[in-house]
């Protein structure tokens, strides 16, 4: 039997395109030189598309596939799918939720711990002979016992938070309505009121239209020049030219960043920035995680294929 035609989006690491290779005809979007043509050259054909967070799938890619049935995205965040095209067509949706959280989790803190005490700069130090020459380094930032805000307390959310409270961490949290699974942690309704709060700030809500600039320039003012953001979310939750501005003129004091508008290019505004801690959206890349969503793609896809339920369907 012929194999089911698939568009995939952007590359995945060797260990899942063999499987996928085995599993579908994968047509590589990523790898055309003329993008439209491939798509209208194997639009007709494809069934389902194989994405990233990142990449999502937008309209005229979901519109040059008439008979598209299945979209499933390499991790959790869906919100670059055109969700409405998708509805509109009865198009499933999948993404890799849960074998994600914890590294996620992870990078949110240690960029909380390495940019509050500055250890990119004292690696920098100890390695350039600054040590030797200049003397010690100079101080910085305590975090254990300090406020701590995380803005959207869902399955990330609430691994931060989990994680903060090792570090005795004063915890606040603000989501739609309070949790039951968090009545350790302050509830705090506006994101405003969470941010006037804080030291940190920790981004985690999945991102959609609804909360595209949560984080605004009040928010960013109510934070201060003591308080740092932390964003392992997407780029669109925080309004970024007002971080930008914010940042250099010592309004907000520091920002750890995963993600930002238009990566990978940064704006370059941001490698003038020496209170800002920049990491290339990797906050899920681990061998381990990456190989569980890899895997969560392709049991998505075969599943959709094989007429069993999705395992994990956001739509
Ligand atoms: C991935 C992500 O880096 O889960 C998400 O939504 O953005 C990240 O886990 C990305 O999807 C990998 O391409």
């Amino acid at each position: 039997m012929a194999k089911v035609e698939i568009l995939q989006v952007g590359p995945y690491p060797e260990w899942d395109q063999a499987p996928l290779d085995a599993a579908f005809t994968a047509h590589r979007y990523f790898e055309a030189n003329d993008k439209p043509a491939l798509l209208t050259q194997v639009g007709p054909h494809v069934r389902g598309i194989a994405t990233r967070g990142e990449l999502g799938a937008d309209a005229a890619m979901i519109a040059a596939c008439p008979d598209l049935e299945v979209i499933a995205v390499y991790g959790v965040g869906y919100d670059a799918v055109d969700l409405g095209a998708c509805k509109a067509r009865g198009i499933k949706v999948t993404n890799t939720p849960d074998v994600l959280t914890n590294d996620v989790a992870d990078l949110g803190v240690a960029m909380m711990l390495a940019q509050s005490r500055g250890m990119i700069g004292a690696e920098k130090w100890a390695r350039d002979g600054s040590w030797a020459s200049k003397g010690l380094y100079p101080l910085q930032k305590r975090v254990w016992g300090k406020k701590a805000g995380v803005l959207g307390l869902g399955r990330i959310g609430f691994e931060v938070a989990k994680r903060l409270a090792g570090f005795d961490l004063d915890i606040a949290y603000s989501d739609v309505a309070p949790k039951d699974y968090a009545r350790d942690w302050t509830f705090v309704q506006s994101a405003v009121d969470l941010a006037a709060r804080s030291d940190f700030l920790f981004v985690t809500l999945a991102a959609s239209a609804k909360t595209r600039h949560i984080v605004n320039i009040d928010v960013i003012n109510a934070l201060g020049p003591d308080g740092m953001i932390i964003n392992i979310s997407r780029a669109a939750n925080i309004d970024e030219e007002a971080l930008l501005d914010a940042l250099e003129s010592g309004r907000l004091g520091s920002a750890a960043l995963d993600v930002f508008e238009g990566e990978p290019t940064l704006n370059p505004r941001f490698l003038e920035l020496e209170n800002v801690m920049l990491q290339p959206h990797h906050a899920s890349g681990t061998f381990e995680t990456r190989k569980a969503m890899g895997a969560l793609v392709r049991e998505n896809l075969m599943a959709h294929f094989d007429g069993k339920p999705l395992l994990t369907q956001v739509l």
